[in-house]
């Protein structure tokens, strides 16, 4: 086994207070693509970048090409946990992973059985009318076609943070509360470009700053242990 995940799996067999922060990359190897690698949706043609078409301005003006792009990019059937999640999910039943921070809308850590998972970017399995703000199921904005809306006329939207709009306050105090007081931080699967998210890791006061990530990052060089590997893989070994 390479010596970096060794020495990764002897700060989680020594610590009962690991906490996990991670990001699209983290999904990848279920299948759902990121922004930023090369297949990611960065790479791929549409008329704008998804930063754009996943803000709030661009929701308000067209839902319309909002949702086809929702559809066709953000659902994807049939998609599983991997076995990062699987293996977080398992570390939190073995009482060493306090929480789980993703930036990731896809609702796997639930689904791999992770409990305390703050989700920053909210979920597109929720959601809601942007005018009443009734709840409704998410089948209603993630199949058919055309812009779903509420017997109230307005807009039904995805519990998701778009570009542009904050993220929930209590959602953000309790990640920095985890981070703060965390022997071990693993970061994981994400490019820590998108703020206010990627600033969390600064909140972190130990010595067991773990970045497991394909490509490098800007805190590369902050880090204790930077592993350059797919997660699913590290995670299966640790
Ligand atoms: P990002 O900016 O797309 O970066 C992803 C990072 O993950 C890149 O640096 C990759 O090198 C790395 N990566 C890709 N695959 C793997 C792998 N198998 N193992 C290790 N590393 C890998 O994504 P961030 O999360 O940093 O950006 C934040 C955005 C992207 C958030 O707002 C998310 O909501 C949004 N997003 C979420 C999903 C999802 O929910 N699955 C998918 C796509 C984008």
């Amino acid at each position: 086994m390479d010596e970096k995940i060794v020495r990764l799996k002897e700060w989680i067999d020594a610590s009962d207070n690991v906490v996990f922060f991670g990001g699209a990359g983290v999904s990848t190897e279920s299948g759902i693509p990121d922004f930023r690698s090369v297949d990611g949706l960065y790479n791929q043609k549409w008329k704008y970048p998804p930063e754009t078409i996943l803000s709030h301005t661009f929701f308000e003006r067209d839902p319309e090409e909002y949702y086809r792009f929702h559809r066709e990019k953000l659902v994807i059937e049939g998609v599983k946990p991997n076995r990062a999640h699987l293996r977080l999910a398992e570390l939190e039943r073995e009482g060493k992973l306090r929480a789980v921070i993703t930036q990731n809308i896809d609702g796997l850590h639930q689904a791999a059985g992770s409990k305390t998972v703050l989700e920053l970017h909210g979920s597109i399995l929720r959601a809601y009318c942007s005018r009443c703000l009734k709840r409704f199921d998410a089948d209603v904005i993630n199949y058919g076609t055309g812009v779903p809306r509420c017997g109230c006329g307005g807009v039904i939207r995805p519990d998701i943070v778009l570009y542009e709009e904050q993220l929930d306050n209590d959602i953000l105090r309790s990640a920095v509360n985890f981070i703060r007081s965390a022997d071990v931080l693993i970061v994981g699967g994400t490019s820590l470009n998108v703020y206010p998210a990627a600033g969390l890791i600064n909140y972190y006061q130990g010595n067991k700053l773990a970045l497991v990530n394909l490509s490098s990052t800007p805190y590369d060089s902050e880090a204790d242990l930077v592993i350059h590997e797919k997660i699913g893989e590290v995670f299966s070994q640790i």
